[in-house]
């Protein structure tokens, strides 16, 4: 889990991106990069993603991932496209299996105990909280972490930069996902690049 755990210590928070138009791929790397968020998560919900990930990873220093990579066609496309990491919402046998044997860092979505399991399983111990805020939010999290001494979280979804600290509190949390940093539609650079500032200026509790 060495590759997955350096991407989640290397910024407090990896910005979710859900990018429509191709254009707006390198201004978007490059604010979310000056403002010292380095590893981007480019989900596979629009049909630019792959291209985006693709002129993403030209920026210098991002390190481009794919988010929402639902099954090992999406996996493949992922790779291809230059991806260096991988983020799925769930877990699934197959799924896992072929990201594990692809050798790319792969951060797999979990909501529950026995999602955790089947991670463990598999041999994974760093996983995506998800949706977290919907899951239970903190309380659930700290449930969790109770029982799973070594197993260390990203939480996602419904996280806001208000509440991210809170959330980085917690000793398992290396890091939370976010749409909040890139707002939708035509990309705003300088807020981009200040509100990347601010999440890269947050601490984690966890050492
Ligand atoms: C998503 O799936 O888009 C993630 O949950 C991040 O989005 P959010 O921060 O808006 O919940
Ligand atoms: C994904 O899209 O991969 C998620 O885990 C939700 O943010």
């Amino acid at each position: 889990m060495t590759g997955i755990d350096a991407l989640m210590r290397a910024n407090p928070v990896i910005p979710v991106l859900v990018i429509e138009d191709p254009a707006h791929a390198e201004p978007i790397a490059r604010s979310l990069v000056a403002g010292g968020l380095t590893a981007l998560e480019v989900t596979l919900r629009t049909p630019a993603a792959l291209e985006v990930i693709r002129i993403m990873s030209r920026v210098e220093g991002a390190v481009v991932g794919a988010g929402t990579v639902l099954n090992a066609r999406d996996l493949d496309a992922a790779i291809d496209a230059g991806s260096r990491f991988i983020v799925s919402p769930g877990l699934t046998a197959p799924l896992a299996e072929a990201a594990i044997a692809s050798g790319v860092p792969y951060l797999p979505g979990v909501a529950n105990s026995a999602d955790i399991m089947r991670g463990l399983d598999h041999g994974l111990d760093r996983f995506k909280f998800f949706p977290a805020e919907a899951a239970g939010g903190i309380k659930a999290l700290k449930a969790l972490t109770a029982v799973f001494g070594k197993v260390r979280f990203c939480p996602t979804g419904g996280i806001t930069e208000a509440t991210a600290p809170e959330w980085l509190a917690l000793p398992a949390v290396l890091c939370v996902g976010g749409s909040w940093v890139v707002k939708a539609g035509t990309p705003d650079p300088a807020a981009i690049e200040r509100a990347a500032r601010a999440a890269s200026a947050l601490r984690r509790a966890a050492g």
